[in-house]
């Protein structure tokens, strides 16, 4: 098979960001876009000549075109294999289980996560390396500057790979092994977790529903909830993957799985419902009548992950990203655990997780995972709640009462504002980032400001320093507001403000979050002047 040389110029804007390159579908599919991208990731490794890469993605609009070109792309730069999930589908975990399981040099993964998708919303593609983690800055760095510098890529000419038969097939000299998506991760699935537990509970009549979005996780929570569990088929809600999600957003969160949480909040809830996002990373857990926030989630899972075989031997430590509430860090000071910060995103969780520092990570953003695999994990977050509830036998919104009557509750909340003008938004943190310094010991809406800065990560691993992640004010009173911009959007910016209230008096425990953290929202407002700034006088999406 005849290998072309395609001569080609650097095209703009191909920065990875939060989770890989991320853009509108269309300027994925424009010419040599996604080959640019590609050779550009080749050459950020140093080349894939001999190696073994795993691929695969999220099933939206593209993901299979994509997929052919990679492959083509990967043997004429001589790969030496490619594991590829069947019909080029793999959750983000369970790519990095099978880069971690197959000992692969590194893997794509083709997704836009949360973001819809179809032929005018998203695609994305991102490079995670042989610890089966998101690649970290220094390796994005170095793709980002051979996308500046390309000038040429290699792809076979030859026709499409059958993808829809698992088993082994040869691309030129390359080796492409399809394989079950499902199976390897299943398997590691029930090496952590009590699956005869699970089944006994539900077999005792508890009831859940877990809405798949029309995402990835659907086959995923077939075979693992239903088949291997005991669930009722009609459990899982959306579970046929869809190229465009079914017109939704595949987003985890109440705003977005409105439907799930309708059933929730209804009367005749079941006991448990969850819900994963596209690339089944994100998960969002919900009681009956009880959403529980991310943040929270984090939180009750590290105080009772040792119930789990998986954890019984307790946990060396967690880590939260800056922007998630602090419950998690009373639970890690009662166990007497080391809790790290760190910035958005679950590349900066991979040393921690690789050094035995952290067993645990979470982000508010409704990632939350272990040292299982290098990526946050849906489906596993779904499974350690069952275990959890399946050995105390108690309801969600119990084990929440009981949580916030031992630690305190952090009221928290995420206000997005999307799509907002990019210069707008870069005016707004520039004017916070200019008073930074005179704050400290300023009072806005009775609230007394204690810290004033712009977060910086340095990390306890391999030393390396990442600024610039998000300014941050915190107030004497235990409240906190975060500010930063979205790296993962396709349009204009996304402004992310989180709010957070520290309350230790269990009378006032059981408020609404949004009028618990009123005077916040003020104070964030009267702080960075969305209103006047954006013109907005709501955010679009409240978490
Ligand atoms: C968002 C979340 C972040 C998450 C990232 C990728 O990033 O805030 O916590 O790690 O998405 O998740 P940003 O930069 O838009 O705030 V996923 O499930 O979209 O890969
Ligand atoms: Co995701």
């Amino acid at each position: 098979m005849t290998v072309t040389t395609v001569k080609t110029q650097p095209i703009e804007g191909q920065k990875p960001g939060t989770s890989g390159l991320r853009k509108k579908t269309r300027i994925f599919m424009e010419p040599h876009y996604l080959e640019n991208f590609v050779q550009a990731v080749w050459n950020g490794i140093g080349g894939v000549q001999g190696k073994t890469l795993v691929l695969g993605g999220d099933g939206r609009y593209f993901n299979d075109r994509a997929a052919q070109v990679i492959l083509r792309m990967a043997a004429a730069s001589g790969a030496a294999k490619v594991i590829v999930g069947q019909d080029a589908l793999l959750s983000t975990p369970a790519a990095s289980n099978l880069i971690r399981k197959r000992k692969a040099d590194g893997g794509l993964i083709m997704s836009a996560s949360h973001n819809p998708g179809g032929p005018d919303e998203d695609f994305g593609v991102k490079y995670n390396i042989a610890n089966g983690g998101p690649a970290p800055e220094d390796v994005t760095a170095r793709i980002f500057a051979s996308t500046q510098d390309i000038s040429e890529y290699l792809i076979m000419e030859a026709h499409d790979v059958d993808l829809s038969k698992v088993g082994e097939t040869q691309l030129g000299d390359m080796l492409v092994d399809v394989v079950d998506p499902v199976a390897d991760y299943k398997e590691l699935m029930e090496s952590l977790f009590d699956f005869a537990a699970i089944r006994d509970l539900f077999a005792s009549g508890f009831a859940i529903r877990f809405d798949a979005m029309h995402a990835v996780t659907g086959p995923y929570a077939k075979a693992i909830l239903v088949d291997a569990l005991g669930a009722a088929p009609n459990n899982i809600m959306n579970a046929v993957p869809s190229p465009d999600f079914g017109g939704g957003h595949p987003d985890p969160n109440p705003i977005w799985a409105k439907s799930l949480m309708d059933v929730m909040m209804g009367d005749d809830a079941p006991d448990f419902g969850a819900a994963s996002d596209g690339d089944g990373d994100r998960n969002m857990i919900v009681g009956r009548g009880c959403y529980v926030t991310p943040s929270d989630s984090l939180a009750v899972l590290a105080a009772n992950a040792h119930l789990a075989p998986g954890y019984s031997d307790g946990l060396k430590g967690v880590a939260r990203s800056m922007p998630t509430s602090a419950a998690v860090d009373r639970v890690a000071k009662a166990m007497g655990i080391e809790c790290y910060e760190t910035p958005t995103g679950w590349k900066f969780f991979g040393n921690l997780l690789d050094a035995g520092r952290a067993t645990l990570c979470g982000e508010e953003s409704a990632g939350t995972g272990s040292d299982h695999v290098r990526e946050k994990d849906g489906l596993w977050a779904v499974l350690l709640w069952l275990n959890i509830l399946a050995v105390k036998k108690q309801s969600v919104s119990q084990i929440m009462v009981d949580h916030w009557g031992t630690y305190g509750r952090n009221y928290y909340s995420r206000h997005d504002y999307e799509a907002i003008d990019s210069n707008v938004a870069a005016q707004l943190m520039e004017a916070l980032r200019a008073k930074l310094n005179d704050l400290t010991g300023e009072t806005i809406e009775g609230m007394k400001i204690s810290t004033a800065d712009e977060f910086a990560y340095d990390d306890p691993v391999d030393g390396s320093r990442s600024e610039g992640q998000g300014i941050r004010i915190g107030f004497a009173n235990g409240a906190r507001i975060v500010f930063r911009l979205s790296g993962t959007g396709t349009e204009g910016a996304t402004l992310r403000v989180y709010l957070e209230q520290y309350e230790a008096n269990p009378a006032e425990m059981n408020r609404d979050s949004q009028v618990a953290l009123s005077p916040v929202i003020a104070a964030a407002d009267s702080l960075a002047g969305i209103s006047a700034r954006t013109g907005r006088d709501s955010p679009d999406v409240i978490t």
